[in-house]
Order: C-alpha cells, then structure tokens, then sequence
C-alpha cells in the first residue's frame, strides 16, 4: 500500500488489535494508534484468570501464522502461556509504542468525512479509517439469581476471578457447564474441601490428550520448522476442525456419526457410576453447543469432594445455593461461569455513522454486518471478528487474518486516492443477511434441539453458516459491487 497518509485508529489491543498493529506496520502505515480501555494487553486472555483455563482449540494453530510458536507446553496449553505470547509478540512487532492504555471510547461520530472519537478519559482523536477489534467473548454474562445480593461468602464471574480469596478449605460452587465451568471443575477437583458443579444442560464432552510436550519435543519443533509443521497436521487431524466445520454445515453424517460416537464413549467409558452418568447425559446432538474438548472432567466431578448437582437453582441465600428439591447447598465461593453476552461487540460505545445513522439502529433487531467486516453508513469503520463471524471450530485467530487481508484490500482503495470513503451498500448487507440466515437454518446450531451462544435473541446462529473454504475465497478479494464509495480522496 501507498499513497494517502492514511490516520488510523484500533480499538482494542487484543488478539486482533495487535494482529492489525502488525499488519499496519508492515504496510508502512505509521499514523495510528491502538486504544485499549484496559491497563494491559491481551484480551481474553487478559481478562480471565480462572484456575486451569487453557485454550479450546490446538496449541500451534492458535498463534499467528507468521509467528509459530514451538514453546507451547502442551497441546492446550494455559492461558497464562497464551498471555505471554501475545505480549512477547506485541513487543516483539513494535506494536507496543502504538497502544494509548486506559483509553476507554465513549463514542464515535463519522463527521466531514472522517471519524471523532471521544474517550471517558476526555482525550480525543480523528481517523480516516477505524478497525474495531473488540472481541466477540467479552462482556460476562452474569444472570440475576433471586437473592444473589445476600449471598455472605464470595461471589464473582470467573472473566473476573478474585485471587484475593483463599480456595483452601473452602466450599465452591460453580454455575455452568461451557468450556469454562468444565476447566475450573476439573482444575479444583480435589483441592476445595468441596466444589458444587451447576448444571443446567449436560454437554458433549470430547476426549483430548493433553500430555506435555517434552523438553526433546519442544527442541525439535524449535530447530525443524518441518516437525513444527507435521504435528501441527497432527493436531488438526486430532482437532477434526474441518469435520467439525462440515458437520455443522453440511450436515456430513459420517463426519456427525464420528463426533457423536467418540463423546459418547467418551461418557459411558469415563463414568463408572451410573446415576452420575444419566445425569451427565446430554438430550441433544453433539455440537449443538461448541464442543467441550477435556481430558479429564469426568474423573474430576467423580471426586469424592466433587458433586453434581442438576436441580435448578431456585435462589441464593447469605448461607449458599437452594436448589428446587428445597435443599440448601451451604457454600462459602460461588463462581458464574455462566459465558458471556456475545451480541455486544463494540457496545456500550456510541457509533453515529452517515446522516446521523447510529449502531443501534443499524443493530435494533441482531447485530449484522457484510462478511461480519463492514456496515452500511458507517464508512471506513471496519471490524475483526465482528459479528457472525466465527467460522465452526476454526481458531479465531486464523480467521482474523483472513479478515484482515480483505480489510487491507479495502483499506488500498482509500490509500490509493481511488475512494475518501468506502462501506458495503445496504442492498448487499441485506442481500447477504438474507442467504446467511437461510443457511444459518440448516445449520447444527439451529436443528440440534439446543440453545447456546452462538443464538441470537431470535434463535438465529450468529455465525458464518458456510464452510470454512468459502470463508476464505471471499477474504481473497473484495467483491467491488457490494460497496458504495465516496468521492475520489486528494
Ligand atoms: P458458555 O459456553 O456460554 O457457557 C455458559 C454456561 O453457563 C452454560 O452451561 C449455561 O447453561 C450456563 N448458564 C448461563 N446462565 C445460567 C443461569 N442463569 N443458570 C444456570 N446456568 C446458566 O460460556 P463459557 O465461558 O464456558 O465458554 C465460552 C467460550 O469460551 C467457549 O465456547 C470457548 O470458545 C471458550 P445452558 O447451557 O445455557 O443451560
């Protein structure tokens, strides 16, 4: 790219923010800044701290793809691990010298053909051009339990973990059973004096072998990119990401039959005993929910000082849990690992695009955008990992660098003096809406008989309904008639 000096802004340094940081710098954009509400780096992986989180997907494909890290531990590896490559990386690039911390965007308003960002802090900014990388996994979701506010012990969402408690001797409960619940389960097991598992829905539970990798191992990925690159063939074939992927697409019923028969057994072989194994039954199809991959949940909730509970919870008193068969789970921590609201992205900001047009107009019935990157009214405002766009199982990573391809693309135009602005044109954002939900439908999200977060308040999957080849032939290259432009630019 060159041309226009181009000024622009990031929101968010976290996985994306610091992957567009990069990407900036190589393309010899200079003129920007990345603004991060937090004090520090990271994202998600900044903001949960849980006891034994790791990542869902493999070790060596959750990282850039131009910089592969041979140091992984294990094939999940801990967050804490994950944490540290991002800020190796962040430093590494010079992305660093470009985050403003403690910058939290109140609002944004497209004005003389350019973008006015105000922050909480009462700084200021103008852009041409802003890449929201805001995350899709961000805002906890915390439900209101009749009573919660009584509770005498400690409470908190596990994206806000409170190492200021002592676990010893304690007695946890923890409400939720998505991947987090399942890793703080299986990493407190035999710990607490007693940890309480709140299971509304059982889920599909994918057996993993999570063995570190040994110090050999790590030397030989570290000096021969070519043993880097054949276990990490391994790991997709263990992953199945792209079965995984077709299964939730394409309905490919030997691909399903595989899935659904490697968690069953994984059930009736894992748990010996046959009342705790009825109850840990789920009633719907496996990957219905995004799947739990762990190694070792079902020996963890067999712990003698671990319990299953599947009554509903009725409320919470100052002294623990009260179940609806009328029992009172006396508990002294009690965790929400109950996920998060995906459908905020770049909320609670205010965004006010082209005459007058703001974001939540634009999102009043479901969050929506073309190829999740780009909004009708809201020129030069583009976003990574916005919304709709997880592709199945494929590491978020991957995806946003497919995505930013395609926003470097559109970025060429404004650059080249081709365009002064530049956003998909409502009758392609509609047209695509439309196909995508048709095909949203058909998905295993939407007929396997289960409600999750990749559903929208309507019911809808809130992710890209096509196979993941597909994905990445429209990153390719832009598809020139879907967007209107502004004037030529000087
Ligand atoms: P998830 O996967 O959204 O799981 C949330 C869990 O919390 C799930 O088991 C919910 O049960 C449960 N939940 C939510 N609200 C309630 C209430 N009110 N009462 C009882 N139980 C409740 O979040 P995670 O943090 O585990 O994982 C998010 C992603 O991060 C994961 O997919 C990976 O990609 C990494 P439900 O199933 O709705 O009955």
């Amino acid at each position: 790219m060159s041309g226009k000096d181009l000024r622009v802004v990031v929101i968010g340094a976290g996985m994306s923010g610091i992957l567009a940081g990069i990407k900036l710098l190589e393309a010899g954009i200079h003129n920007f800044t990345i603004l991060e509400k937090a004090d520090r780096i990271g994202g998600t992986w900044r903001d949960n701290t849980y006891p034994g989180l790791t990542c869902d997907t493999p070790s060596h494909h959750y990282t850039y793809s131009f910089e592969r890290n041979p140091d992984w531990s294990s094939y999940l590896p801990p967050g804490t691990e994950i944490q540290a490559y991002f800020e190796r990386t962040c430093s590494k690039y010079g992305v660093d010298r470009y985050i403003r911390f403690n910058q939290e965007i109140a609002s944004a308003r497209f004005r003389d053909g350019r973008w006015h960002l105000h922050m909480k802090s009462g700084a200021a900014d103008v852009a041409d051009v802003v890449i929201a990388a805001t995350g899709v996994l961000h805002h906890p979701n915390m439900p209101h339990i009749e009573g919660m506010e009584s509770f005498r012990g400690r409470l908190f969402h596990s994206a806000r973990w409170d190492h200021s408690v002592s676990l010893e001797g304690k007695r946890i409960g923890v409400i939720g059973n998505g991947s987090t619940g399942v890793q703080i389960i299986s990493a407190l097991a035999g710990q607490a004096q007693l940890i309480e598992h709140y299971v509304r829905t059982p889920q599909w539970i994918m057996p993993v072998d999570n063995t570190p990798y040994s110090v050999e191992q790590r030397e030989t990925f570290r000096s021969d990119p070519a043993a880097l690159q054949a276990a990490m063939r391994i790991e997709e074939f263990l992953a199945n990401v792209n079965s995984y992927t077709q299964v939730i697409t394409r309905e490919d019923m030997e691909a399903a039959a595989f899935w659904k028969a490697s968690c069953l057994q994984n059930l009736e072989q894992g748990v010996a005993d046959p009342v705790l194994r009825e109850k840990l039954r789920p009633d719907h199809e496996p990957l219905c929910k995004r799947l739990i991959f762990s190694p070792d949940y079902y020996q963890a909730i067999a712990h003698p000082r671990a319990a299953l509970v599947t009554d509903r919870i009725t409320r919470i008193e100052p002294a623990g849990i009260r179940t609806n068969d009328g029992e009172l789970h006396e508990l002294d921590i009690i965790v929400f690992a109950t996920g998060f609201k995906s459908d905020q992205f770049m909320r609670p900001m205010q965004i006010t695009g082209q005459h007058g047009i703001t974001l939540e107009d634009l999102w009043a019935q479901r969050p929506k955008a073309y190829l999740a990157i780009s909004m009708p009214g809201f020129p030069n405002f583009f976003m990574l990992n916005g919304p709709n766009g997880p592709v199945g199982n494929f590491p978020l990573i991957d995806i946003a660098e497919h995505q930013w391809h395609y926003i470097a693309r559109l970025m060429e135009r404004l650059r080249s003096g081709d365009c002064s602005e530049i956003s998909v044109s409502k009758e392609a954002l509609e047209k695509f809406e439309t196909e995508r939900i048709a095909a949203a439908k058909t998905t295993v999200w939407f007929t396997g008989g289960c409600r999750s977060w990749y559903l929208d308040a309507e019911g809808i999957p809130s992710s890209w309904p096509w196979d993941y080849q597909r994905f990445v032939a429209e990153m390719r290259e832009p598809d020139w008639s879907a967007y209107a432009m502004g004037p030529p630019g000087q």
